[in-house]
């Protein structure tokens, strides 16, 4: 095998290493919410076929708002709910609804839409 054959193979199998760590390989930690001036531990979560993000990342000890925006009309997500909190908030299609959950221990809290099929949670650290 000449250099410039062993190169272009070299460069085919990492190009497929690449491919495959960008499809299989491990997702982030979730996305950290952003502190706002008022204090607030902030995220937009859009509501489309699923939470995107659906982790969030917040610190313990802050309140937390998560600001939703649902943009389908499917009723499954029409309602989201914190569990962990007793809280639910409706979703209409096409607003920004703001949930806020007090300041929390560090911990897993999960939510999720009304009837269980949608998932997303928040990280407490
Ligand atoms: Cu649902």
């Amino acid at each position: 095998m000449s250099a410039d054959q062993l190169a272009v193979t070299l460069l085919g199998l990492i190009a497929i290493a690449g491919i495959a760590w960008f499809f299989w390989g491990p997702r982030g930690d979730g996305v950290k919410a952003g502190l706002t001036s008022s204090g607030f531990q902030e995220a937009m979560i859009l509501v489309k076929g699923g939470y995107t993000p659906d982790v969030i990342v917040v610190e313990s000890g802050k309140p937390v708002r998560l600001e939703f925006r649902r943009e389908e009309t499917a009723a499954c997500s029409e309602q989201v709910l914190f569990p962990d909190f007793g809280k639910a908030a409706d979703l209409p299609e096409g607003e920004n609804v703001a949930v806020e959950l007090p300041p929390s221990a560090p911990g897993e809290y999960g939510f999720e839409c009304g009837m269980g099929m949608l998932h997303g949670k928040l990280v407490v650290r």
